[in-house]
């Protein structure tokens, strides 16, 4: 890249400021949640003396308070294939594909994320992306309607589009373009009260499903949450009334545990406001539609295939023994049948759970320069040689997602769609394929392995750079 060009790095973080100004602005409820967030985070680090320099280590602290991510919901494949391209100008490629159609949600979706570690330790945000399966609405009329109205509208300004051109010609933008282009960026993701269809065209879209409604029914794709993390996800849960916001009523994910896997979250309900939808005399009639909502996410260590089979297998039990609504037996039986799962790092990483980032220790130095070391990361370990910290989980959890849509949309869980998953048709509409979050776990370990063996004298080279 040329130092002429703004680093894709600085763009997003500039990007995800003026999204929590202007969502701030939008929904004054969210502000009273970063309030509370950032009080309970300060609690934290209080009360354990132990968590800073290991969040220092793991290079969270600085990130700690900023947005983690925001979500949006997409009409049409042509709109997912630009919003690609929106992304990688703020050097965030998509991870994942998620279906939740499964969970009676008709999306399916991936989340536009930095794949690098630096760019994660520079700036976490990211945004969960979902697009409208609109086949599965199932009344051909309404269908074919829905279509004609998403494809007359365009969700990004002309000057963006421009941009974009420019920087794909270029192969960046200049510190100026790049301050024009959030600024036109932003553009896509702002509420309008302003609906473009009639109060009755909304009525027959929400009753298809509500999800449908939101998605078909306004100029652009709105920004319907944004996520701060907190150290203390319960502690935000029961601080939210006494601040005057209605949460969710279960968090989704794992139970609380002494070594926090994958991701834990909650969220405030939606917000019922104002809409005027367009009148048949052009008159506007006045209406109302909940979409937007406040999230908070814990998150915890990344999981192996091996772990994550093991997270789906105790979440599924817990979710037949106790339905996921009835609060709080919910939490009991989650937290009891998580037993069976070690809650020590240790015997996560003996048992092949979790991933983990491995590092030479002072003692290791100390050693190489004196002793015969063995040459396997395990006898390292045991010695004492080199130090493990898990990787923190960046992606999401199909069921969490549908529970946090679901709760956020209203009214009891939808049953699942009888149709497939469909990701063919999504990676067409996106125009690549997302990559595969594991594949970055497990080579983001490799790479640790190998830089400690190579550090302790022990492998010749340093690893590969990861290609970006
Ligand atoms: C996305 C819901 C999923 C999460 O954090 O799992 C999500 C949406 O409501 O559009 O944001
Ligand atoms: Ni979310």
């Amino acid at each position: 890249m040329t130092a002429n060009f703004i680093h894709p790095d600085d763009i997003r973080s500039q990007f995800s400021n003026a999204m929590s100004e202007m969502y701030r602005a939008e929904v004054p409820q969210y502000g009273t949640l970063l309030e509370l967030v950032a009080d309970v985070n300060a609690d934290v680090l209080a009360q354990d003396s132990e968590l800073k320099p290991l969040l220092e280590r793991r290079g969270e602290l600085g990130r700690l308070n900023l947005e983690y991510h925001g979500a949006i919901r997409l009409g049409t494949a042509a709109e997912l294939f630009t919003i690609r391209r929106v992304f990688a100008v703020m050097g965030m490629q998509p991870v994942g594909y998620y279906d939740l159609s499964v969970a009676g949600v008709p999306v399916h979706s991936t989340a536009f994320r930095p794949v690098d570690e630096a760019a994660l330790k520079r700036n976490p945000f990211r945004v969960f992306t979902s697009l409208l399966r609109l086949e599965l609405i199932e009344d051909a009329g309404l269908r074919a309607e829905a279509e004609a109205i998403l494809a007359a509208r365009n969700i990004f300004t002309a000057r963006a589009l421009a941009l974009l051109d420019l920087h794909d010609e270029q192969g960046g933008l200049t510190l100026e373009q790049g301050g024009e282009f959030v600024k036109e960026a932003l553009e896509t993701f702002r509420w309008h009260q302003q609906a473009t269809v009639s109060a009755e065209t909304y009525q027959r879209l929400h009753d298809a499903h509500r999800l449908i409604a939101d998605v078909v029914s306004f100029r652009g794709p709105h920004i319907n949450h944004l996520t701060p993390r907190t150290l203390d996800i319960d502690a935000v849960q029961a601080g939210m009334p006494l601040r005057g916001i209605n949460p969710k009523a279960v968090i989704e994910g794992p139970p609380r545990r002494a070594c926090p896997i994958l991701l834990r979250q909650t969220s405030f309900k939606a917000l019922e406001e104002n809409v005027a939808f367009a009148g048949a005399d052009g008159a506007p009639a006045q209406g109302r539609h909940t979409a937007r909502f406040g999230e908070v996410e814990q998150r915890g260590a990344a999981l192996t295939p091996k772990g994550r089979q093991r997270y789906d297998e105790l979440l599924n039990a817990a979710r037949a023994k106790v339905p996921a609504t009835e609060t709080p037996a919910y939490m009991t039986a989650l937290l009891d049948i998580f037993q069976a799962m070690p809650d020590d790092w240790r015997g996560m990483r003996e048992q092949g759970l979790a991933y983990f980032r491995y590092s030479a220790t002072p003692a290791g130095w100390a050693a190489a320069k004196t002793e015969a070391l063995p040459a396997t990361i395990d006898a390292l370990v045991a010695r004492g040689y080199v130090q493990f910290d898990p990787i923190i989980y960046e992606d999401f959890l199909p069921v969490s997602a549908a529970g946090i849509f679901q709760s956020n949309l209203g009214g009891p869980a939808a049953e699942a769609y009888a149709t497939r998953s469909n990701r063919d048709v999504f990676v067409q509409a996106l125009g690549q394929s997302p990559f595969d979050e594991l594949a970055l776990y497990a080579r983001t370990e490799a790479d640790s392995i190998a830089q400690s063996l190579a550090d302790l004298g022990l492998a010749p080279a340093n690893p590969a750079p990861r290609p970006s």
